[in-house]
């Protein structure tokens, strides 16, 4: 693959959940030496600082168990701007941060791919559906509700105009193994392309995703990923607040990055959930930097050894 730019784009946030801790994010991925790896790859890396959240209000309408929504409206429109920003010059990456950032990084996202005339597509690798609305999600943790955000959902009151919403058959999950009740009804009711842990055992990682990245290509899209910490099992990425049993393996997850590498088709990327604060000795900050890596060239051998005959 030819050298990209990688503009890396902290957001320390923690206003998507109660728990503490993901704040730390940004720092922990630049001490595992996420710009070196990416580097060392032939990318040229531009490391912009963290991002701060705007402004903002909270607004009547927002139901009161909402956590943190004056932030979470803040962090949305600096997010986006960020992305906006970024994406003419290269291909952002967001270091978070919970996931309530990707409701700024997929809306600055879908904004600059209108403005290029190209469909945007995401792939949502994580345990959660993340589709809730304001009034739908039990916790009040917009973590939960990025998706339900940026396909055009009502109730986000007080948040950034949705001029583009992603298009339900534009949207790839993976991995998923923890859905809420209104979640599932919801989704269900889309044709959005979801694969729960129980159809990745039948059909393994590689079939869904790559009839995905087909598609993307054949639309000539861009593609947004979203890789949520808990995606993965917690015994390889025990650092993230909301661990679901039954993740994806280390070989699924770097397979699904080798792909998604292998197809040119990566625009952007999240690296969400990491709660350092969490963590075992910096092991699974590691093993996110690594998967991205994988994800922007990183191979054992450029192509497998011909077969005996
Ligand atoms: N994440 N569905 C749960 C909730 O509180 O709404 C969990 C959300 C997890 C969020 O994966 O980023
Ligand atoms: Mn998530
Ligand atoms: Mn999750
Ligand atoms: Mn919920």
């Amino acid at each position: 693959m030819t050298g990209k730019t990688c503009i890396l784009i902290g957001a320390p946030m923690d206003a998507g959940k109660s728990r503490r801790g993901c704040l730390m994010g940004p720092d922990a991925y630049r001490t595992a030496g996420i710009g070196a790896a990416l580097a060392d790859l032939g990318h040229q890396v531009v490391d912009i600082g963290n991002v701060a959240p705007d402004a903002a209000d909270m607004h009547a309408d927002l139901p009161n168990h909402i956590h943190q929504p004056a932030e979470m409206i803040g962090w949305t429109s600096s997010l986006a701007r960020a992305a906006e920003e970024a994406l003419p010059r290269g291909l952002p990456i967001f270091l978070g941060g919970d996931h309530g950032l990707a409701l700024g990084s997929v809306l600055g996202a879908a904004n600059h791919a209108a403005r290029e005339e190209r469909p945007l597509f995401v792939l949502w690798l994580d345990a959660h559906t993340d589709f809730h609305t304001p009034q739908s999600t039990a916790s009040g943790n917009l973590h939960g509700a990025p998706l339900g955000y940026v396909t055009g959902r009502d109730g986000f009151h007080g948040f950034p105009e949705v001029a583009h919403p992603i298009p339900h058959e534009n949207i790839c999950l993976l991995g998923l193994r923890s859905v809420d009740p209104d979640e599932r009804e919801a989704m269900q009711a889309t044709n959005v392309r979801y694969h729960d842990m129980r159809s990745i055992d039948e059909t393994g990682i590689a079939r869904p995703l790559a009839d995905f990245l087909a598609d993307v290509e054949a639309a000539n899209g861009m593609l947004h990923v979203s890789l949520d910490v808990d995606f993965l099992d917690p015994s390889i990425a025990p650092a993230v607040g909301t661990t679901v049993p039954g993740g994806a393996t280390m070989r699924e997850g770097h397979l699904a990055m080798e792909m998604i590498c292998d197809s040119g088709l990566m625009t952007s990327l999240d690296l969400v959930e990491l709660n350092p604060f969490l963590d075992e000795r910096g092991r699974t900050a590691q093993v996110m930097v690594d998967l991205a890596a994988s994800a922007l060239g990183r191979r054992v051998f450029d192509r497998p050894t011909r077969a005996y005959s």
